[in-house]
């Protein structure tokens, strides 16, 4: 069926983010309500460029990622973004035909299929948020095409993958986890005092680019049901971290900055131990990397690590500390050199 109406085509690159303090846990599996507020740093070098067409009629919706198309049957996420996608372009058609035409016709209903091709400059499922970069591209693409507002947009990166409504911004990005059932009050907010930090550089040491084992979305639910620990992070330790990366960014305070990063990264691979089954990302690896900087760090704290749902490593320096930095991981990962990709190795140039 065609009913007429225009295909409409938007291209955009969108960044990837690095939890400081983690999101862990839903408190609205559909809606991708989270139980505790987060805070990231927007990684700017590292991005997926998404084209996407808005194709009238009845059709199939096709996603393709660097080249490979995705099997949308098992990947509910791209479905349920197109179809809120839709749902909001209904809704204005509605809006604009009742206002043309106040004798209350409903609107002739109208069909749409997505086609949506994206490149990522960076290993996909590896634990590096490459889903958030990757929604965050398809909710920004859909926003121009369909017109939305910042929070529509921002609702719909949501309900895609909850950390990529935090790549819809730069520099420091907090998301609000909100108070709403409806979600309307859950959104990702730049941190307005901070200027961005510019020297502020971000290595990534890429020890597996495998698929996780245990996905985000079953570890969370694991550690939801049956973590203590989680609860005592949600309730007394999140709010008072976020308040800290927030200080330590706007004073420029790197030891602070470095300290809670570090904190919250091994609170949240607890959280996973705290877990039944115990879920556990880190790998030899990952360990390794952890003494590194902590050897590097005797005499005053340079670098910090963080890990998200994966062995990979991300450690945050300033653009002085990098090469030295990366000098000292080159001695002592012994892992063999076909195996790790370092991402920002230039800095040591
Ligand atoms: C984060 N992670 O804050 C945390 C830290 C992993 C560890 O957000 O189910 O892919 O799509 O909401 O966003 C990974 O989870 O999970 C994640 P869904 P998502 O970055």
């Amino acid at each position: 069926q065609d009913d007429g109406a225009a295909e409409a085509e938007a291209t955009v690159r969108v960044p990837m983010n690095i939890a400081l303090v983690k999101y862990w846990g839903k408190r609205d599996d559909l809606l991708i309500l989270p139980l505790n507020d987060s805070i990231s740093l927007t990684v700017d070098r590292l991005t997926a460029e998404t084209t996407i067409r808005m194709v009238p009629g009845v059709g199939k919706h096709t996603v393709e990622i660097n080249g490979k198309s995705v099997e949308l049957s098992s990947n509910k996420r791209y479905q349920t973004v197109f179809d809120e996608a839709l749902r909001l372009q209904r809704k204005r058609k509605e809006a604009e035909a009742s206002s043309a035409d106040s004798n209350g016709n409903d609107p002739p209903p109208i069909f749409y299929h997505f086609h949506v091709t994206s490149t990522t400059n960076f290993p996909v499922a590896a634990g590096l948020a490459s889903s958030a970069a990757g929604f965050a591209a398809i909710a920004l693409a859909i926003q121009r095409i369909l017109r939305l507002d910042d929070s529509q947009a921002n609702r719909l990166a949501r309900i895609g993958s909850g950390s990529a409504c935090r790549s819809m911004y730069g520099g420091l990005v907090h998301w609000r986890k909100g108070e709403m059932d409806d979600g309307s009050d859950c959104l990702a907010v730049r941190t307005e005092a901070a200027a961005n930090w510019e020297d502020l550089y971000c290595i990534i040491l890429v020890f597996d680019d495998g698929r996780k084992k245990v996905g985000s979305s079953e570890g969370m639910r694991r550690s939801r049901e049956t973590s203590q620990l989680l609860k005592h992070r949600i309730e007394s330790i999140v709010p008072q971290r976020i308040q800290q990366i927030q200080e330590a960014y706007t004073s420029r305070n790197f030891e602070q900055l470095a300290r809670v990063i570090m904190a919250d990264s091994n609170q949240f691979h607890a959280v996973c131990m705290d877990s039944t089954p115990p879920i556990r990302y880190l790998n030899e690896a990952s360990w390794q990397l952890i003494d590194t900087v902590e050897e590097f760090n005797i005499g005053g704290i340079r670098a910090a690590y963080t890990f998200d749902a994966g062995p990979n490593a991300c450690v945050i320096v300033q653009k002085e500390n990098a090469s030295q930095f990366l000098k000292a991981v080159l001695q002592t990962i012994q892992v063999p050199s076909e195996d790790l990709q370092v991402i920002g190795k230039e800095l040591a140039e």
